[in-house]
């Protein structure tokens, strides 16, 4: 139901022209009417870490809270979260070589609170008709975790069809019982794990089920004196950047109807007008005057961020990593573009900046690059407040020598596929479908 503060804009780019591609004119679902929040108000939290660089076995539920506020001036929302969390997860903390395990059980009570749309192909475990109402009741909820970026068996890789619901009471055809491997043989890097549930990931990721997967390895150990010496411990923070936008009461908003003009129930994108760091609105991180590694993930379902660290301008900084791990040498950058689901490893150097207070600032547009919809300039502040803590030990990120990168030798492959990857629009340049060499999801590969 849209209340009365909630109203969605389908917004256009003015003055575009012709020659301009045709995403300038792309309508937008902007969720708009959160309420106004007092910025940096909430200290930024920090996700637990579960250390299993030795190796072992995990346990972690699937669970829904009804206590957990965004914001002071929130009221408590519905979320869900894995391993105990109210909202999100746990950091798992894996070493490479050392393969973990980990078995999810799925405790969510019946019936999703954001509402599905049942005209899409989605996991639908009680297989209600397409016309149902957005909103009807859904029954058992489907998930199935994946680990984003991981290199992992197809049977633990989190194959949208291979959903499960509680106690497996349905399954989809993917199905493949937990606990699921890791085998952790790829460089270390930034990977997250999150819910990936046929037709309704962007719903179950927006409900809180998303957490940081941290891969060490020989040059990224965490561990003084051997690797790397980068920022580690209090050093070492991770950030998960989302836009939600919230009803009145402080829960979550999630559109269902009245987006585009051509189709009644479909929201093809979401835009949210409030941001969410590690699971608060416009939260604020003290830190020393010292180096600090940022691991940035953008966890929103559709909003591009072009970040950078304002004290009045953005300050210099160095990139060292993305997906795969360590970049071949580190970069200096003044801004940082995340698409959604892209990481990036980061040192900022605060040295010197004792009693400064620093913005963290956004000015991407939505859709990215040239929509019309709302924006979100400002993320979280950094107060450079707390004293220094014994000498910055840490190579400062210019010297680093980051390990040698092997690239994909071509040479070595023995099919070669050219595959076009295209996004089919509706009239009003609606995103529709996505599809690959002209495929739908269940065409065979080949
Ligand atoms: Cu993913």
């Amino acid at each position: 139901m849209l209340t009365r503060r909630h109203f969605l804009q389908a917004t256009a780019a003015a003055g575009a022209a012709l020659a301009v591609p045709w995403y300038w004119n792309a309508p937008a679902a902007f969720a708009a009417g959160s309420p106004n929040l007092t910025k940096y108000l909430d200290r930024l939290p920090i996700p637990p870490v579960l250390d299993l660089r030795a190796g072992g076995t995990l346990r972690l539920t699937v669970a829904q809270s009804t206590t957990y506020s965004f914001h002071t001036q929130l009221g408590p929302a519905k979320t869900w979260g894995y391993g105990g969390a109210p909202y999100l997860g746990p950091t798992i903390l894996a070493q490479r070589g050392n393969p973990i395990t980990v078995n999810w059980i799925n405790t969510l009570p019946d019936n999703h609170f954001l509402p599905v749309d049942f005209t899409l192909d989605w996991a639908n475990p009680l297989k209600l008709p397409a016309n149902t109402a957005p909103g009807t009741p859904t029954g058992p909820i489907p998930v199935i975790p994946h680990l984003h970026g991981g290199f992992t068996p197809p049977q633990f890789d989190g194959h949208p069809l291979a959903w499960f619901t509680p106690n497996f009471q349905y399954t989809g055809s993917h199905f493949s019982p937990p606990p699921f491997t890791y085998p952790n043989a790829q460089p270390g890097t930034t990977l997250w794990y999150h819910d990936h549930a046929m037709g309704i990931t962007r719903l179950n990721v927006y409900a809180g089920l998303a957490g940081f997967y941290l891969l060490r390895d020989q040059d990224d150990t965490g561990e003084p004196g051997t690797g790397l010496t980068l920022p580690k411990g209090d050093y070492e923070i991770p950030l998960v950047i989302q836009d939600k936008t919230f009803n009145a009461d402080g829960t979550l908003f999630y559109p269902h109807a009245g987006v585009t003009t051509t189709h009644p129930v479909w929201v093809p994108e979401f835009f949210g007008d409030t941001p969410v760091v590690n699971g608060k609105a416009y939260p604020y991180l003290e830190v020393e005057p010292r180096r600090y590694r940022f691991r940035f993930l953008n966890g929103s379902d559709a909003r591009f961020y072009h970040l950078w660290f304002d004290d009045g301008a953005p300050v210099p900084f160095y990139q060292i990593g993305a997906e795969g791990g360590f970049l071949p040498a580190p970069v200096p950058v003044t801004k940082l573009l995340l698409a959604p689901a892209e990481r990036a490893d980061v040192i900022f150097d605060f040295t010197g900046l004792a009693g400064q207070t620093l913005t963290l600032k956004n000015n991407a547009k939505a859709p990215f690059p040239g929509g019309g919809a709302g924006r979100i300039p400002n993320l979280m502040q950094f107060r450079v407040t707390k004293p220094l803590t014994g000498k910055d030990t840490t190579t400062p990120a210019a010297q680093f020598v980051l390990p040698p990168f092997t690239p994909l030798k071509a040479s070595s492959a023995t099919t070669v596929r050219n595959i076009v990857l295209v996004e089919q629009e509706g009239p009003n340049g609606n995103p529709l479908a996505v599809q690959l060499d002209g495929k739908h999801f269940a065409d065979p590969v080949l």
